[in-house]
C-alpha cells in the first residue's frame, strides 16, 4: 500500500472527509448497538423503570449497560491498575477509603487527609459511569497517579480479556446476601426518581431471588471472581465484608500486601500506628460523622447524583434480622447453598 503524502495529510479537505468518515462509523457502530439493545430482555429497575438482560447480567442502561459496553470496546488497562470490584452494597465506600488511604499513606497526614474533606467515592473514578463523567479526574485516566486505581460493580465475565489478561488487579468484597439485600433496597428506594414507584420488601426479595436487580443475580457475581481468584489467586484478593469487620487491622495488612504496599514492620508498631490509623479513620463511625458525608453529594455523572449520607446506613452485620421474616431468611440461605455448593467457596456461619 502506498504511503500518503505529506501534502495528502495536511490537506484540509481531505481531512475533514477521514473525520466524517470516521464520524458516520461510529454513529453506525452506535445504531447497531442500540438495535442490539432493544432485542435484549428487560425486567423490572430497583433505580430505573427497567433493566437489561445483557450478558447474563441485569444492567440499567445509562450507566450500567453503557458503561459496560464502553468499557469492553475504548478501556485499556494497565499492569498497574488496581480494581476495587463489588456486587452493590457489599463494602465499596468502606473499601475505596481504605484502599485510598493505604496506597497513599506517605502523602498524607491524618490530622489533614483528603478523606476528611471529600467523600470515599470521589477518591477514584468509577470506571462503570466513567464515559458519561466529566468530571476532570475521569477525563482523563492516563493522567491518573499510579497504580491507577478504579472501582467497578461490573462482573467478572463482561470484562473484557484485555482487561483480565493484562497482570493487574482486582480486590474483590462480597458479603452475606440477606444483608446485601436490605442494604441495597433502602438504599435505591431512598435515591430513585420520585415518579417510580416504591418497591416494597417482598416485591425486592422475589426480584432478588430471582437474579433480577442492578447488577444480578449475587451469586453469579461473587462466583465469577471466586472462581477467577482461583485461577489467579496473585492477581484477585477476595475479601468478605463480616470478617474485615471483625479483624480490620489484619484484614488491612493482608489488603496492602496484595496492592504491594506491605506495612513495614515500623508502620505497625504502636509507636506510629499507621494500621490502626488507617482503621480509624475508614471506620464506619468515623466517615458517617464528617461533615462531608452528612451534607455532601457525589456526582457520578450527568444523571446520577448521590447525596453522600446515603452510603452511610448502619453498617452492621445481620441488619437482615430487622426486616426479613424467618422463611425469607432460610429461602436466601438456601440458594445461596445450592449456588457455592460444589465451587469451594464457603459460606456459613464460619465464615460469618
Ligand atoms: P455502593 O455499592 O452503593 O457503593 P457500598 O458502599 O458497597 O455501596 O455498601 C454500602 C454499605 O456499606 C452500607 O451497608 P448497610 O446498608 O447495611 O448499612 C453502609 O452502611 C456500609 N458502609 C459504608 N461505609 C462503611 C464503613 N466505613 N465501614 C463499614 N460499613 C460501611
Amino acid at each position: 500500500m502506498a504511503a500518503s503524502s505529506p501534502q495528502q495529510c495536511c490537506n484540509p479537505t481531505t481531512n475533514n472527509k477521514k473525520k466524517e468518515r470516521g464520524e458516520e462509523e461510529e454513529e453506525e457502530k452506535y445504531e447497531k448497538q442500540r438495535e442490539m439493545i432493544r432485542t435484549l430482555p428487560k425486567g423490572r429497575g430497583w433505580l430505573t423503570k427497567e433493566i437489561i438482560l445483557y450478558q447474563g447480567c441485569w444492567l440499567p442502561l445509562n450507566w450500567g449497560l453503557e458503561g459496560a459496553l464502553f468499557v469492553q470496546n475504548h478501556f485499556k488497562a494497565r499492569p498497574t491498575d488496581i480494581f476495587l470490584a463489588a456486587f452493590p452494597k457489599c463494602g465499596t465506600t468502606w473499601l475505596r477509603a481504605l484502599m485510598f488511604a493505604t496506597i497513599n499513606r506517605s502523602q498524607y497526614d491524618f490530622s489533614t487527609h483528603p478523606l476528611l474533606n471529600s467523600g470515599p467515592h470521589s477518591c477514584f473514578p468509577f470506571l462503570d459511569l466513567y464515559f458519561s463523567n466529566s468530571s476532570s479526574i475521569a477525563a482523563n485516566l492516563d493522567a491518573l497517579p499510579l497504580p491507577r486505581l478504579f472501582a467497578t460493580h461490573m462482573p467478572y465475565s463482561l470484562l473484557s480479556k484485555s482487561v483480565t489478561s493484562c497482570g493487574c488487579k482486582f480486590v474483590y468484597i462480597w458479603r452475606d446476601p440477606k444483608d446485601v439485600l436490605v442494604s441495597k433496597w433502602h438504599f435505591l428506594n431512598q435515591i430513585k426518581s420520585k415518579d417510580l414507584p416504591q418497591l416494597s420488601l417482598p416485591e425486592a426479595f422475589e426480584l432478588f431471588c430471582e437474579g433480577v436487580s442492578e447488577y444480578g443475580p449475587f451469586w453469579d457475581h461473587v462466583l465469577g471472581y471466586w472462581k477467577a481468584s482461583q485461577e489467579s489467586p496473585n492477581n484477585i484478593l477476595l475479601l468478605k465484608y463480616e470478617g474485615m469487620k471483625r479483624e480490620p487491622a489484619v484484614y488491612l495488612k493482608t489488603l496492602a500486601e496484595f496492592m504491594g504496599v506491605p506495612f513495614s514492620p515500623e508502620e505497625e508498631e504502636e509507636e506510629e500506628g499507621v494500621v490502626e490509623k488507617i482503621v480509624e479513620l475508614c471506620s464506619f463511625k468515623n466517615l458517617s460523622n464528617l461533615e462531608v458525608n452528612k451534607i455532601g453529594v457525589e456526582h457520578f455523572s450527568d444523571e446520577l447524583v448521590i447525596e453522600n449520607h446515603n452510603f452511610f446506613r448502619k453498617g452492621q452485620i445481620g441488619d437482615f434480622k430487622n426486616y426479613l421474616t424467618r422463611e425469607m431468611a432460610e429461602h436466601l440461605d438456601s440458594i445461596t447453598m445450592k449456588k457455592f455448593s460444589g465451587t469451594g467457596l464457603i459460606f456459613g456461619a464460619s465464615t460469618q
